[in-house]
């Protein structure tokens, strides 16, 4: 035991940390009266991404107001596609666009010749808020998995059934191979860079992993993450990386047994006494509260909390959603819900 480590790290080396550390996945953000007047002073939401002094600051929001135990800096998983050339922009309301890449001769005008220049004001961020934070928040830094960061490059935009990028990979799976081999290697650079300005952590958002049969997500999922991994361990085998294969369902076995990784995120439909007999003897655990509860409330996010607590605190565990805070969530119930994590013990 080490009792001075921040306890999200403590959890990332397998230790049982009670009661267990806490972060939410999109915990900075609209739910926030304080997000909202800083996203109004920024001309739009990548302009926000790449200012420092702004993203430092909505990253620190919800870390004074709830003292989670680890901050995520505040960017976006489509800032790579962004920095190899595509043109991606946010709408008020409609989420992501990107000018949809669609023919194999397009991929050629992305390139990685500029990731690094594009993305030194997320550096910076971290940097300052490596220097910022309070000396017992880790600091998390972060990338899309490469088959979720393609869908956006493909589909132009979210999409219900992923129908385009989906067929072009099985028509054509040499080509989509090599969309995904850009991918793997600039999100591996842009995360060895995250590092080296101070994330100590590292999560990979796979979101859209669910959508595919076995041998499509192993091969366009696991595979390119597991390699990932691999390459920033090459660099950093220290830092701890949390995967989140959103829907991988039974395949999460593989997530925590193949990939190399010390955490993975639970989406909110993986059932716990099953997590914890087969995934917690490999890797930590991470969420998986149901982000519909954090805005119902009252007794029904009790029972819920304790139910997750029970099942999974004994072992090596931190506290989070299944997927990312909605807009709608009231502030005054992640304040409970924090107080109800940091208040748990075993068999109390
Ligand atoms: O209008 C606004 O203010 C923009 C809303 C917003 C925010 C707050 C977007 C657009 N991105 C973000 C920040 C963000 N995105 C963070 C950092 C904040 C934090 O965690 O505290 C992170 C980690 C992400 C990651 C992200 N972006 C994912 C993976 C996680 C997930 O929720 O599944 C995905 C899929 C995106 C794409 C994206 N960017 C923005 C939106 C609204 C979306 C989702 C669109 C969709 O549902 O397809």
């Amino acid at each position: 035991m080490s009792p001075n480590e921040k306890t999200l790290l403590r959890a990332l080396k397998g230790e049982t940390a009670i009661p267990p550390p806490i972060w939410l996945m999109r915990q900075a953000g609209r739910y926030l009266p304080e997000y909202r007047a800083i996203r109004a002073k920024a001309r739009n939401f990548l302009d926000l991404c790449f200012t420092p002094e702004l993203a430092v600051e909505v990253t620190l929001q919800p870390i004074r107001r709830y003292g989670f135990d680890a901050a995520i800096l505040f960017s976006d998983i489509l800032v790579v596609p962004h920095a190899l050339g595509q043109r991606v922009w946010f709408e008020e309301g409609a989420g992501p666009r990107l000018e949809p890449l669609r023919r194999i001769q397009e991929l050629a005008r992305l390139t990685m010749s500029g990731l690094h220049e594009t993305l030194a004001p997320v550096y910076e961020t971290l940097r300052r808020l490596h220097m910022e934070l309070p000396e017992q928040t880790a600091l998390i830094g972060f990338a899309g998995g490469p088959w979720t960061v393609a869908s956006y490059m493909i589909e132009g935009g979210t999409s219900k059934d992923f129908a385009v990028a989906k067929t072009w990979a099985y028509r054509a799976p040499d080509e989509f191979a090599r969309i995904i081999d850009l991918l793997v290697e600039s999100t591996s650079e842009y995360l060895i860079a995250q590092v080296e300005a101070g994330a100590e952590v590292l999560q990979l958002f796979d979101s859209w992993a669910g959508v595919w049969p076995e041998p499509g997500l192993r091969r366009w999922c696991l595979e390119p993450v597991a390699e990932i991994v691999r390459r920033v361990k090459v660099a950093h085998p220290d830092v701890p990386v949390i995967l989140f294969p959103r829907g991988a369902g039974p395949l999460y076995e593989a997530f925590a047994g193949e990939a190399g990784a010390e955490g993975l995120g639970l989406d909110t439909t993986v059932p716990l006494v099953w997590a914890r007999e087969r995934l917690q003897g490999a890797v930590t655990l991470q969420g998986n509260l149901d982000p519909l509860l954090l805005v119902a409330g009252g007794a029904a996010l009790d029972q819920a909390v304790a139910r997750i607590l029970d099942t999974l605190g004994a072992g090596p565990f931190i506290f989070n959603l299944g997927h990312g805070i909605t807009p709608e969530t009231p502030p005054e119930h992640v304040e409970r819900l924090v107080s109800l994590v940091r208040a748990w013990r075993p068999g109390a």
